[in-house]
């Protein structure tokens, strides 16, 4: 296989032979030491897919099954395109800072990504590096951070389901924070394979901070918000990249130290991803 830096963030993977142990092992380094890999050339059916996630590690099955792939549960599916006149996965998934499964007592730790209908504009997702976010906080803030803890909650972002339909809000909000209560992590946390110190926080999913005597630090959430870059609308802050990819690429990301947001089409064109994630070799 052969590996070539691109601009931004990541690297690109020709020749991979996912057969290769040393194939994988390389690849997984590149994950953790680079945070994404382009996977060039890939034709794989949801089986096979999944079958290259587990080859990373062990995959996690989405908990809501309205995104599980009918045949594959694993393959998680954003889609607005219907298959045989019925809708399969998910339209419009991630629109908003996150990382996957933050919400979650175990996010995951990586995920695969592998567009299978590429739209022709406004293509492509969007990536912050939350060690790099760290690294260039001033002292005075990194200080700050030290000690505090951030909340984290899908609830801001769960997709209303069929089944949900006349049913009361407030009955949905209060199912989701039954099902999935919100979590609370350490705001800034160390990377288990690189020992980078992470800056875990996104716009989607961090409700609050919560600093060591136990106060709610609205205006700590909003300037570590801010100094990410995850607050600038207009998506030019120098700390986002553009992660664009055509037809066989495939996306393998390290989603402990990096955000997240897909960029979705205005108009009405078809989009469809598959998507596997897994759980790697740390224990958590
Ligand atoms: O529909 C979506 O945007 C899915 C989101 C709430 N969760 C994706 C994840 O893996 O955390
Ligand atoms: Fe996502």
């Amino acid at each position: 296989m052969r590996i070539s830096p691109q601009d931004g963030i990541g690297v690109i993977v020709e020749n991979f032979d996912s057969a290769s142990d040393d194939d994988v092992a390389q690849l997984k380094r590149a994950v953790y030491r680079d945070k994404i890999v382009v996977l060039k050339g890939q034709d794989l059916d949801p089986h096979e897919f999944l079958a290259l996630g587990r080859r990373l590690g062990r995959p996690e099955t989405y908990y809501e099954p309205i995104y599980q792939h009918p045949e594959v549960p694993e393959v998680f599916v954003s889609s607005n395109v219907p298959k045989d006149g019925k809708q399969i996965g998910v339209p419009k998934t991630g629109k908003f800072w996150h990382s996957d499964y933050q919400f979650m007592p175990r996010p995951f730790d990586i995920t695969l990504i592998y567009p299978q209908v590429i739209p022709t504009r406004n293509r492509g997702t969007l990536f912050i590096d939350l060690c790099k976010a760290y690294e260039n906080l001033s002292e005075e803030l990194k200080l700050a951070v030290k000690g505090t803890t951030a909340t984290h909650s899908v609830r801001r972002y769960f997709k209303i389901r069929p089944t949900d339909v006349y049913r009361p809000i407030s009955e949905v909000i209060e199912e989701v924070d039954a099902k999935t209560p919100p979590v609370i992590s350490p705001t800034a946390q160390q990377h288990p394979h690189t020992d980078e110190t992470i800056l875990y926080l996104s716009e989607g999913f961090t409700l609050s901070i919560t600093d060591a005597n136990g106060v709610d630090r609205p205006d700590m959430l909003r300037e570590l918000l801010a100094a990410t870059g995850q607050l600038d609308d207009t998506h030019q802050h120098p700390a986002i990249h553009l992660q664009t990819f055509e037809q066989g690429d495939m996306l393998v990301w390290d989603n402990r130290s990096l955000v997240h947001r897909a960029v979705h089409t205005t108009a009405p064109e078809p989009t469809v991803s598959f998507r596997v994630t897994v759980y790697d070799d740390v224990a958590g």
